[in-house]
This record gives C-alpha cells, sequence and structure tokens, in this order.
C-alpha cells in the first residue's frame, strides 16, 4: 500500500489499514455504507499528484482509516455530439480524456503538467486550472454534470447533458472544489470544444512584470478569445528547465512570457497578424514557433519548470492568485522582505498570468531536504501578509489539502465557514470523508 499512503513531494504520508480499488459505482456504495456504519474515516484518492497532501491520510486517520482509489473506475460511458459533451468515469486519467475527445473531432481543453497521471475525479475535486484557464476556464466551468456517492452511500446522479437547468441551487458547484470531504465523485460529463486547427505559439522576452501585463491587456485587445495560453516565467525558472530538458533557452531576458493563440480554422494569417502586433508594440525579442516540434520544446521549457526545480531540494510552495494589475507590485513587495530574512532563500516565480495565478516557490538549497519545512511558518507568513494586501488568495489551484487548513479563516468569512461547516455536518455527521482536510478542526 506505500505508494498510496504518501504522497508525489514524498511530504505527506499517512497509514490506513486497506486501499479499496473498487471497480463500479456500486462498490462504491457497498464501501462507503460499511465506512459510515463501522465508523471508518476514508480518503478518496485519484492520481496522487496533490501538491498539498490532499489525498494522502492526515494524521488524525491514525492507521485506522481506509484509501478509497478511483484508478479502476475509468470508462467512457457516453460520447455525445449533438450536446458537445463526454461522460467519462472519475478514474480516467485526464490525457486519456483528452484523447477521448480528439478521437471524435473534438477537444477537452484542461491541460496540466501532471496530465498524465492525474485523473478527472481529482481535476472536479481540486478545481484544477492549468495553462488553458485564460480562454476556457478551471475545471468548475467544464463540468455540466456530477454522479457522486454521498456519506452515507446514497448516490447523487445529475449526469444530463443539460444546457440550461434553472431548478434551485446547483449542488454540483458544491462538490466541485470539494477536495473530498463531500463525497467521492464517480462520474462526470464534461463540456467538449472545436479542436484547435491553427496554434501560433510565441516566447516573448519582458524586462518587467508590468511589460508582461501590457502585452496580456494589448494581445486579449487584438485577438479576444484566440488567446488560449498566457504564462510567465521568470529568468531563474527557465534556466532551472533548460538544464533538466536539455534545451536551449529560447532567448535572453529578465522575464519570460509564453503565449498561443488557436483558432478553430485554419487561419494562415494569424502568425503575421500576432507577428506584427508584437513588432507595432514593440515587442521586438520574441520568437514565434516555427513547426510543431520547436511548438513543442516551448512547451517543455514550461511544462518541466515543476519537475527541473526539485533538483534545488524541498520547496515552500505557494501557489496563489490575485488580480492581474497586483501581480507586479506584490513580486516587487515581497521578494525584498523574504530576501531580508532568509539571505539564502532562492524564489522560483512562474505561472498563469493570464488568470492571475503564481507559482511562488522559495528554497534554501543549503538546507538539507525536507528540513526546508521548518522555516515554512516564517516564509509563509511573510509571503501571504503580502498576498492579503494585495486582496490575492493562498490557494489558487491546487487546493488547500492537509497543507493550509490554518489559512480557512484568512480567506473566508466567519459566515461563508460557518456555512461551509453546516454543509459538511449534514452530509458528514461523523467527519469520516478526508479528515484534517480543507475546514479548519
Ligand atoms: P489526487 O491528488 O489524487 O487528489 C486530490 C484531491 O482530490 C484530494 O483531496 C482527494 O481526496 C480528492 N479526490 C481525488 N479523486 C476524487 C474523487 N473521485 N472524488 C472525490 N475526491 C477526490 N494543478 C493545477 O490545478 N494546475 C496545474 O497546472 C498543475 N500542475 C501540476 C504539475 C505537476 C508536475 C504536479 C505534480 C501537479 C500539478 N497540479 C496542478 C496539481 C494536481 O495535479 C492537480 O490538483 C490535480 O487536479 C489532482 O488530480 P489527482 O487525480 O492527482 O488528485
Ligand atoms: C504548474 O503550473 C503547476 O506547473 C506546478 O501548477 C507548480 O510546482 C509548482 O509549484
Ligand atoms: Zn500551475
Amino acid at each position: 500500500m506505500a505508494g498510496f499512503c504518501i504522497d508525489q513531494r514524498r511530504r505527506f504520508e499517512g497509514k490506513v489499514w486497506a486501499v479499496v480499488q473498487p471497480h463500479s459505482v456500486e462498490a462504491v456504495q457497498k464501501t462507503v455504507r460499511y465506512c459510515y456504519e463501522q465508523q471508518i474515516p476514508l480518503t478518496p484518492q485519484g492520481g496522487n499528484t496533490s501538491m498539498c497532501g490532499g489525498a494522502t491520510p492526515s494524521d488524525s486517520v491514525a492507521g485506522l482509516g481506509i484509501i478509497v482509489s478511483l484508478s479502476k473506475l475509468n470508462r467512457v460511458r457516453e460520447v455525445n455530439l449533438a450536446d458537445n459533451c463526454i461522460t467519462v468515469e472519475a478514474g480516467r486519467v485526464l490525457q486519456q480524456v483528452q484523447q477521448d475527445a480528439a478521437a471524435v473531432g473534438r477537444m477537452f481543453p484542461l491541460s496540466l503538467a501532471s496530465e498524465g497521471s492525474c485523473q478527472i475525479g481529482g481535476n472536479i475535486a481540486c478545481n484544477a486550472g492549468g495553462v488553458n484557464v485564460v480562454r476556457y476556464g478551471p475545471m468548475r466551468d467544464l463540468v455540466m454534470g456530477l454522479e457522486v456517492v454521498l456519506p452515507n452511500g446514497d448516490l447523487l446522479s445529475h449526469l444530463s447533458p443539460l444546457h440550461k437547468n434553472t431548478t434551485g441551487f446547483d449542488v454540483k458547484h458544491a462538490l466541485i472544489g470539494s477536495e473530498g470531504t463531500l463525497g467521492i465523485i464517480t462520474a462526470a460529463t464534461l463540456k467538449l470544444f472545436a479542436p484547435a486547427r491553427t496554434h501560433v505559439t510565441a516566447w516573448v522576452g519582458v524586462d518587467s512584470i508590468d511589460h508582461a501585463v501590457a502585452l496580456l491587456e494589448l494581445t486579449q485587445q487584438h485577438f479576444a478569445e484566440r488567446l488560449s495560453s498566457f504564462e510567465l516565467i521568470s529568468d531563474f525558472a527557465l534556466e532551472l528547465s533548460s538544464q533538466h530538458t536539455q534545451l536551449s533557452q529560447p532567448l535572453s531576458a529578465p522575464w519570460h512570457v509564453l503565449l498561443e493563440l488557436t483558432d478553430s480554422t485554419d487561419n494562415t494569417l494569424l502568425p503575421e497578424q500576432l507577428g506584427e502586433c508584437l513588432l507595432g508594440a514593440g515587442f521586438e525579442n520574441a520568437v514565434l514557433a516555427e513547426s510543431e516540434q520547436q511548438r513543442e520544446q516551448l512547451w517543455s521549457l514550461r511544462e518541466n519548470i515543476s519537475d527541473a526545480q526539485r533538483h534545488l531540494g524541498a520547496s515552500i510552495k505557494h501557489d496563489i492568485a490575485m488580480p492581474i494589475r497586483s501581480v507586479a507590485s506584490f513580486v516587487h513587495a515581497c521578494a525584498p522582505v523574504l530576501q531580508a530574512a532568509y539571505p539564502n532563500a532562492k524564489i522560483v516565480v512562474f505561472g498563469h498570468l493570464g488568470d492571475g495565478s503564481l507559482h511562488y516557490n522559495v528554497f534554501m538549497p543549503d538546507v538539507l531536504s525536507n528540513d526546508v519545512y521548518q522555516y515554512e511558518a516564517g516564509m509563509n507568513a511573510l509571503v501571504y501578509e503580502q498576498v492579503f494586501a494585495v486582496g490575492g488568495t493562498v490557494a489558487a489551484e491546487h487546493g488547500i489539502g492537509q497543507l493550509k487548513t490554518k489559512w480557512m479563516d484568512k480567506m473566508r468569512s466567519g459566515t461563508e465557514l460557518a456555512l461551509m461547516l453546516a454543509i459538511k455536518k449534514q452530509l458528514d455527521p461523523n467527519c469520516l470523508f478526508n479528515q484534517g482536510k480543507v475546514l479548519p478542526d
């Protein structure tokens, strides 16, 4: 069971007495009912790629609970082209769903570096983001219907592909982003889109984050919904990824933007239009991918940052988001404060600037591996103070898990927390589902 009990960062290790891998919804229900009757704590698990210990049992489970892994509940139930949607089971790997969509001439746009192992159920449970949010939104915007086993074993089934349904509260939105605390997602109906026939991918060097934001405004104004991705990468992050992938750096600059325009028609004018737009506005330090291979290399430099930074040891991760207009002032304010308190700290900054989210990861290369976590409380206090000052959030896309529960009361009002706890108590009165996650004690 070892692989299920430890997370991919090898930071959170829990104990359980069994791992259950149901093949059917009925088997999930039977398992959950048994846990309900016997009061056995339960941790739902998808691809176990969580960045915040969401899918591994917390200490409070103390070896007495089980993990329910959804990996074997992974079929495609239905493809419905008239309604442009697909119904899949929760354990289907995201990359497979992208391929399922492509096989019927459609596209499923959620895309993350972990797409080869994370699962649709996990994506929904975390309201995953990734690199296409600027055009298609996070997972919350891509779900039409859900099937969920509630903590008492009842099945909540709402997979119908209705485009409109204004009959009271939309309960699925309470489940999306609930990180396994309210039920086990067993299947979902997901929106499909027209595939992109034209991709125009540009790597642009900029002098500052302000310039990157100006470029975002410019490309949004010129290309509207065709702007699909807009990623910010610091020079240091690029250097790490370039060493890790053995790919050369496309250009040199203090900050980099990887942006992509897509069009569902064969739009041969788009590369030229982007080139003219960049030059006209003075963004001359730029390259456009001239082949699919070049495009893949540019994306590989971006998607490997997360892995590449592991060469610096363990990190204190800050998966933050803020109003886009405040990103530059946040970075300017935060780095000196952090560097003054921790002179040896190395900060790796990159993220999805198009939707205001930033990965602000702090390393102490001279500190041995997991020993770095002794600095976490101090660093978090400094970084999050700056995040709150600009009206940001401490969890943009990776969720709360067991890492950030203590920040919930800074992010949510007492009224909101009381409402969340009331829903939790109603659905899971014995607090068996994902104990020690998301909600404060
Ligand atoms: P798990 O890690 O297994 O679980 C995550 C949470 O969901 C846990 O709380 C778990 O209990 C719950 N859960 C899982 N399945 C179910 C289910 N069926 N029903 C109810 N609850 C369930 N995230 C982003 O948003 N954007 C990124 O760009 C991104 N990039 C990443 C890159 C790398 C290299 C890695 C390692 C991770 C990245 N992540 C990113 C984080 C992670 O991959 C996502 O959060 C992903 O959505 C988690 O899916 P999973 O199947 O692995 O879920
Ligand atoms: C990404 O955008 C992921 O690559 C991972 O969300 C971020 O490693 C990280 O902190
Ligand atoms: Zn990310």
